[in-house]
């Protein structure tokens, strides 16, 4: 759990705390700095900052049909784009906002909700297209009303007045620090959410719903206000990113790295290692017999195994294939921790949760009758191989590993074999 944690989270948190320092001490280090260092121009550049990124946000957004991601970067450069400057300095789109309005309370947590329920629609799908608009209609509405009286006891008013009007009594979010908690336990829901489904763009939302706070409870200068923009957007972007490189190193089945993840960590090998290759025995047999679906929970707890082979860093190499790699001193005793993780798998039985209905070649033999919640014996075959003194090259001691695999099957699955040294003649042992 504490790492699936640090996996999404860590670099939100990172995020948010040096923001918040940077908030609580900028003003002294970086007006300091400009003052000698900078031009006035360049000095401005960090006012609109925030719209630059938000509007490459809304470009990510269109290009990864996320209607979520769109939601809350436009909602970012709107509102920000829309407060008004406090020393006349740096980019408002309008400046019609009164920065401490009520405005963040109102369209920020429910903004952020939409994209959260909305992350993996097209904005071109019907919910997708729905939810965009009522994110759109909801920051014009709060805004115009924000914009139509200047000062906040004014808008609070106005809000307030509407707000009386609905059948459930809301005027408490209007409060600041109600409004800040009301965020806070939303960023928690979405930093939840992000831990359950391993999503790192939920917690980005999440850890840019608390960017926002300083802007609900307290009045922030300028550059301040700069700042927290900016993050607030930054971090949904970071989220974007660690979510890309997921996809692209991750097997999204079982949650190891997969084959590009594989290649890399080969190609940054010492001289020290070995490679196990591990492949399930008569896979195709077993998703014949009870449906895919369980194949994929077989798939998945093998994986949840594989991650506690001590010393030893598995990757999914395809199918129902898996590798594990040992570097280092971890690496001589490669065959015996093998053999201990496949020994631990063939003794504990697999308790099938669903047995298909509908799996026309399991009714359709008569003869094989399926219990409710049948109990059944998985077992591997694993063939491991390693440089040895002739120093062999890593595809030649994956093309060793292979073989030595491939002996096990042949000498009846359910074990490992070890194929160490360099050349042909050298002696395939093995070992169970
Ligand atoms: P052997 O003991 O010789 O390895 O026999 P096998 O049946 O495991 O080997 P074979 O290569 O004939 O079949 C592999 C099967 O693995 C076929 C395919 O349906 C299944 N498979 C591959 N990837 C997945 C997957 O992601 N999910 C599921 N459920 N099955 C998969
Ligand atoms: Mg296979
Ligand atoms: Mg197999």
């Amino acid at each position: 759990m504490f790492r699936r944690f640090a996996a999404v989270g860590a670099p939100s948190l990172l995020l948010i705390l040096s923001t918040f320092l940077l908030v609580h001490y900028q003003s002294r280090i970086l007006y300091a700095v400009w003052d000698g260092a900078l031009p006035a121009a360049w000095q401005n550049v960090i006012y609109y900052l925030p719209l630059i990124l938000a509007a490459v946000g809304v470009v990510v957004g269109l290009r990864m049909h996320s209607c979520g991601v769109l939601i809350v970067m436009l909602t970012l450069g709107v509102v920000f784009g829309m407060v008004n400057p406090s020393e006349g300095v740096g980019l408002r789109l309008s400046g019609k906002i009164n920065r401490d309005a009520p405005v963040f309370l109102l369209i920020m947590p429910v903004n952020y909700l939409l994209g959260l329920w909305t992350l993996r629609h097209s904005w071109r799908s019907r919910r997708g297209l729905w939810a965009l608009i009522s994110a759109l209609v909801w920051v014009g509405a709060i805004t115009t009303v924000a914009m139509g009286g200047s000062e906040t006891a004014d808008v609070l008013r106005q809000v307030t007045n509407w707000m009386t009007t609905l059948p459930v009594d809301l005027t408490v979010l209007l409060n600041l620090w109600e409004g800040a908690l009301l965020a806070v336990v939303m960023a928690a829901y979405m930093l939840a959410h992000a831990v359950r489904l391993h999503d790192p763009i939920a917690a980005g939302l999440g850890a840019s719903l608390i960017m926002n706070l300083p802007s609900i409870t307290r009045g922030l200068d300028d550059l301040s206000m700069a700042i927290v923009a900016g993050a607030a957007v930054l971090v949904v972007l970071v989220g974007i990113l660690e979510s890309m490189f997921v996809l692209a190193y991750r097997d999204g089945l079982t949650g190891l790295p997969g084959r590009r993840g594989l290649n890399d960590m080969l190609a940054q090998l010492g001289r020290r290692y070995a490679i196990a290759m591990l492949d399930v025995d008569h896979f195709k047999r077993f998703n014949d017999r009870f449906g895919h679906r369980t194949g994929d929970d077989v798939l998945k707890m093998i994986a949840a195994r594989m991650r506690s082979i001590p010393g030893g860093r598995a990757f999914r190499y395809g199918g129902e294939e898996f590798a594990v790699i040992f570097t280092g001193r971890a690496s001589p005793k490669a065959v015996a921790r093998m053999e201990c993780f496949r020994e631990g798998l063939a003794r504990t039985p697999f308790v099938i949760r669903h047995v298909p209905r509908s799996n026309k070649k399991a009714r359709g033999r008569k003869t094989t009758r399926i219990p409710s919640r049948p109990r059944v014996r998985i077992t591997v075959s694993i063939g491991v191989a390693a440089p040895g003194k002739g120093g062999k090259k890593v595809p030649e001691v994956l093309a060793a590993a292979d073989k030595a695999l491939y002996r096990a099957k042949r000498a009846g699955r359910n074990r490992v074999w070890w194929h160490e040294g360099a050349g042909i003649k050298k002696r395939t042992m093995q070992i169970s």
